[in-house]
């Protein structure tokens, strides 16, 4: 259960930076150096995640999809027989509803396309798509590969999926059907493991499996225009309990966001700043 601080947290976030960007326009992921035809990758703007409040978050929940829409926190969890999805309240913290996703599925990432949520699993091959209000099963499409990470490029009339490896996959959000991909690079160099995924004004965050890194992805380029480093927001001692960073949620109309992570005790309210 998310409580007060929640609503007040949000209360909050919308009352003071109600129409504000997300952090401003990333930079570009190339540069020519003056000469036509010749480009040379530029390295990712260098961030951390500082952290604005401490919320609590269920130890039981194994997180793997995270996000805010209508006036909802969404999140789903996996794990076979231990995956669900929740939806909550952000004004009263209510939990408005909640399914269960029964074995043999893996839940993993979700997003909200109007009045729906996709929800996709890890090796199951199935995208389920849910009433947002309700998260009763509407419909179920099957795809080809794993399934991780998930958010909604609404500008693009697109979905973006993650399957663990360092290309995205974009998807129709209506028929869930792949319409194309990127291999996403920083610096030049190839990145991997992208795990959960937050869509934010064309721009695309993904968290880095096994690590604590958040990258800032320009799709469109498939490079990386941000590397922000979320370390150090556990206690050892609650590390120890914990599994790895997986949860990104904007907050709407704001530049915050909301960074959990499996298992994790925690729900931090971050902004992503530059490193000193
Ligand atoms: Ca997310």
């Amino acid at each position: 259960m998310i409580g007060t601080r929640l609503l007040v947290s949000m209360l909050l976030a919308g009352a003071t930076l109600a129409g504000c960007g997300a952090s401003g326009e990333p930079a570009r992921g190339t540069k020519t150096n003056g000469e036509a035809g010749i480009v040379a990758p530029q390295p990712p703007e260098r961030l951390r995640a500082q952290v604005l409040e401490t919320l609590p978050h269920d130890t039981n929940a194994f997180t793997q999809g995270y996000e805010i829409a209508h006036g909802v926190l969404y999140e789903s969890t996996g794990r076979v027989g231990k995956s669900w999805v929740r939806a909550v309240d952000t004004t009263t913290g209510e939990e408005l509803a909640r399914v269960a996703l029964p074995p043999p599925l893996f839940g993993e990432g979700i997003t909200v396309v109007e009045d729906s949520l996709w929800q996709v699993t890890w090796q199951n091959g199935i995208a389920i798509r849910r009433d947002a209000d309700t998260l009763a099963e509407r419909e179920r499409v099957e795809y080809s590969g794993e399934g991780w990470g998930l958010c909604h490029q609404a500008e693009e009339e697109r979905l973006v999926m993650s399957d663990g490896s360092g290309t995205l996959t974009f998807r129709d959000p209506e028929t869930f059907t792949e319409t194309g991909s990127v291999r996403v690079r920083s610096g030049g160099e190839r990145v991997d493991r992208l795990n959960e995924l937050e869509c934010v004004n064309g721009t695309v965050y993904a968290n880095v499996w096994q690590t604590d890194t958040i990258l800032r992805i320009d799709v469109g380029e498939g490079t990386v225009t941000g590397e922000i480093d979320a370390s150090g927001l556990l206690e050892p001692s609650e590390q120890a309990t914990a599994d790895v960073l997986n949860g990104i949620a904007a907050i709407p109309g704001s530049e915050y966001f909301f960074l959990t992570g499996k298992l994790w005790p925690k729900t931090f309210r971050v902004r992503f700043v530059p490193q000193q």
